[in-house]
């Protein structure tokens, strides 16, 4: 880049991650902008998930940009269609259709140290440069399959959840369901009604909280479309509790000792017959894995045609799923909604930043970027929703922001200062990954097995306090954190 141009930019990935950055940078008279995404249209998470029920369980005035209200949304926790649709909206408006190239996964990125410049393949070969990269490629973008023994043996058809098979009719079969994740809660009791007979293996119980959800009215989308601030005061609301709720996570445990009444009571009312409720009891403090929010969860399990089984699986058989009692569970139809590999960030990708240091070998005992954005090394690259940037509760939508306008204030320094690339300094890298790894010490996260930690316990994935706080931490990108090395 030589003095008067503006930094050409890459973004990985075309969901809300990719689109909000790539919105910032536009409105920020940064256009010299490609997008490469893998799949054939935008969406990212809400384009892969079309499991039956597939919802957001944030509020949608909440779950949306600050800067495109929409007065119309169909409910208070839209679906993932009414998602799609809006993101794909968005995008239109800001003509961000035309900087995107659809089928383009990203095989490797280099930065080379002589010119300052990455260069990034895709799957067929072809090879653009920039001089800033930018991963947002989100956390839950990979499906994971469980471990377990067999699995290629089953006779019957399976699927993940994240890769639903429409094709396959549900009616009158006998289902197995692995998982009791948010993804699982929301689409069994759209199949329980259609099945002969469905069996839950839980390994363990989720905390579920009541849904305050809402068709909105004709009347409302009047209100919220002549009167933005009704929408706006809405939006407030759920992020203040969200908010609220954080500060639980962190600070105040007895604010989790009051959700943790409210969902048992929720058990108690929805769940009368005591066997089944003792099942469906967590036995670990909540907070530690997603909070889970349902209004149709436990009714449909106290359907007749349903089986709550805790004995742990053991094997897949051709016919079905073992259990450690010796029992075969026969089934025609697995469904595993057992989540996504959500601790390996960026992979598969190869990345390589200064002197050919691989991303993954700096990684290798866990992901850690300052803000959760820059890695010491890999000048110019910059993350959106990287490590420790995820919310136990909140809008990540609100953090995608956060990021967008940080490295947006970065890119606007490389456009100052012609010829320099920005690494973080890994002292200032260490110091923040060290508080917040303090912090997290603190959380209920640590008290049981979930997608936010890696193998040996380490918390990869959360931010650790409200979305506010974060906010303010990034809200000014601070140059004393950072080199600035002249290339050219
Ligand atoms: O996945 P999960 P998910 N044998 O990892 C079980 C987001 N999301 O797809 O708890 C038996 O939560 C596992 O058991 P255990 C949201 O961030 C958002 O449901 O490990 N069971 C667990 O029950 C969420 O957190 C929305 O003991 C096995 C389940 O599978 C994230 O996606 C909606 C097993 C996995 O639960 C992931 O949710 C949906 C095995 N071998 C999802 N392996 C919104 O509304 C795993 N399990 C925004």
């Amino acid at each position: 880049m030589t003095a008067g141009e503006r930094p050409s930019v890459i973004i990985i990935g075309a969901g809300f991650g990719g689109v909000g950055m790539a919105i910032e940078l536009r409105r920020n008279g940064f256009d010299d902008i490609a997008i490469l995404e893998r799949g054939t249209d935008i969406g990212g998470v809400w384009r892969e998930n079309t499991y039956p029920g597939a919802a957001c369980d944030v509020p949608s005035p909440l779950y949306s940009f600050s800067y495109e209200p929409k007065p119309d949304w169909p409910q208070r926790y839209s679906g993932q269609a009414a998602i799609h649709d809006y993101l794909r909206g968005v995008a239109q408006r800001h003509r961000l259709l035309e900087a995107i190239h659809f089928g383009a996964e990203v095989t490797d990125a280099e930065f080379d140290d002589s010119s300052g410049r990455w260069t990034v393949r895709t799957e067929d070969g072809t090879a653009r440069t920039a001089d800033v990269l930018i991963s947002a490629v989100g956390q839950l973008s990979r499906p994971a399959l469980p471990n377990i023994p067999g699995i290629d043996t089953f006779t019957g058809q399976a699927f993940h959840s994240a890769e639903w098979d429409h094709g396959v009719e549900l009616a009158g079969k006998r289902v197995a369901c692995i998982g009791t994740g948010a993804s699982a809660i929301q689409y069994i009791p759209e199949i329980q009604p259609q099945v002969e007979h469905l069996t839950l293996f839980q390994r363990t119980a989720a905390w579920v909280l009541p849904k305050f959800d809402t068709d909105y009215t004709p009347v409302q989308h009047k209100l919220f479309a002549r009167l933005p601030s009704a929408l706006l005061v809405e939006r407030f609301g759920w992020w203040a509790i969200a908010e609220f709720i954080a500060l639980g996570l962190v600070e105040f445990p007895w604010i989790v000792g009051l959700v943790a009444k409210i969902a048992s009571k929720h058990l108690e009312v929805q769940v009368p017959d005591p066997e089944l409720r003792a099942k469906l009891t967590p036995d670990y403090p909540i907070g530690c894995k997603r909070g889970l929010f349902s209004n149709n969860y436990y009714p449909a399990l106290l359907e007749p045609n349903v089986q709550v089984e805790t004995t742990a699986i053991t094997e897949i058989v051709p016919n079905g799923v073992r259990t450690a009692d010796g029992t075969v569970h026969e089934a025609e139809v697995i469904i595993y909604g057992t989540g996504f590999k959500g601790t390996e960030f960026l992979w598969p990708m190869n990345i390589y930043g200064r002197a050919g240091r691989k991303l993954s070998d700096a990684w290798q005992g866990g992901a850690h970027a300052y803000c959760g954005i820059t890695v010491p090394d890999f000048p110019n690259l910059f993350l959106v929703y990287g490590p420790n940037t995820n919310l136990g509760v909140g809008s990540i939508i609100y953090m995608i922001e956060s990021q967008a306008r940080y490295i947006r204030q970065a890119v606007q320094l490389l456009a100052d200062r012609p010829g320099h690339v920005l690494e973080v300094r890994p002292e200032a890298e260490a110091q923040f990954n060290t508080a917040v790894q303090q912090r997290l010490e603190r959380t209920p996260w640590n008290f049981c097995s979930s997608w936010y930690r890696t193998a040996s316990g380490r918390i990869t994935n959360n931010w650790p306090g409200p979305q506010l706080a974060y906010r303010r931490r990034v809200r000014k990108l601070k140059a004393a954190d950072y080199e600035l090395t002249r290339v050219v």
